[in-house]
């Protein structure tokens, strides 16, 4: 008997979210959940790592194979899990603060690997959960709980940063446009390689700035002026727009994932081969 089609409640934990009422999680929550119904995948069919954050807590949240992972080392986990298994799709939930800040070197890693992870980051440009801090995406000048003067640094350009870095599918989305955040979702797992999704999301609670209006004001979307997303060069140019802020996928290239380039695991995955043919005497006696 062909099996059923996936259901958004499959997804639903017992735990009802305790983000704070309006908060963009709820919308990137939501738009996952959609996404992974359209791409006609079960919970126990794909993998998710989350970060540590207001936006990590959808961990409990969320029905599916888990891990919890330490603050910024969600993208190692990740690429661990895709290498052991990489016939399962991995996926990765966290914060701007935990991915371009404590795993800034981990994301930059993964993605000249061209490793076969979607990354999706809640973009509030504040450390939520820790109550209002500075985030490294927080504008120059920007006035937190940990930088009552402002801050001196600028803003990290999670865009720019992707596409040099290597990264093959490299997009933006908005929480508060759940359909099109849905569908940039699954055009990214379906992508062969290394996959951003950076969606801004307001904090209600600690980024008065960024909120639902002043993106709505700022937003458009690269489809609508009939933008191609195959010239790094243009994209670029598209990541450095700072008036208006471009939505949709600014890059993408096909080239192999990073597993398809290891001849260990040419022939089938990692979990699936035998060790019990393999001595491993001569490696335990030179390191113990
Ligand atoms: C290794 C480590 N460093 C720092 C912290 C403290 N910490 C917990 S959450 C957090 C920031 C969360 O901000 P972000 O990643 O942007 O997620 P959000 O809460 O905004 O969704 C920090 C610094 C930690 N738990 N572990
Ligand atoms: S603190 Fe901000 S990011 Fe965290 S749940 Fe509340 S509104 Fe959302």
């Amino acid at each position: 008997m062909p099996e059923e089609p996936p259901k958004q409640t499959e997804y639903q934990s017992t735990v009802f979210p305790t983000w704070c009422p309006g908060c963009g999680d709820f919308g990137i929550w939501g738009s996952l959940k959609n996404s992974l119904v359209s791409l006609n995948l079960h919970p126990w069919q794909f993998v998710v790592v989350f970060g540590i954050g207001c936006s990590g807590n959808m961990a409990d949240f969320f029905h599916a194979h888990g891990f919890h992972a330490l603050h910024g080392r969600g993208i190692p986990n990740a690429t661990a899990i895709k290498l052991t298994n990489h016939t399962l799709p991995v996926i990765i939930v966290a914060g701007d603060g935990d991915t371009y800040g404590e795993g800034m070197g981990h994301f930059i890693a993964a993605a000249r690997g061209n490793h076969d992870i979607t990354v999706i980051v809640h973009n509030n440009q504040v450390y939520g959960l820790t109550t209002g801090q500075s985030a490294p995406t927080t504008t120059k000048g920007t006035k937190t709980k940990s930088t009552p003067g402002g801050t001196i640094e600028i803003g990290v350009n999670p865009m720019a940063l992707a596409i040099s870095s290597g990264a093959t599918f490299v997009s933006r989305a908005f929480s508060g446009d759940m359909a099109h955040t849905a569908g940039l979702i699954k055009q990214a797992v379906e992508h062969k390689g290394f996959a951003l999704v950076d969606i801004l999301q307001p904090c209600v609670t600690f980024n008065r700035i960024n909120t639902y209006d002043w993106y709505r004001q700022r937003v458009y979307k690269l489809d609508d002026e009939g933008y191609t997303p195959t010239d790094r060069t243009k994209a670029f140019a598209k990541a450095l727009e700072e008036e208006k802020i471009p939505l949709g996928i600014f890059y993408r290239e096909e080239k192999p994932a990073y597993h398809e380039e290891v001849t260990a695991l040419k022939e089938k995955p990692l979990v699936e081969q035998s060790i019990s043919s393999i001595d491993l005497a001569p490696a335990l006696e030179e390191f113990l």
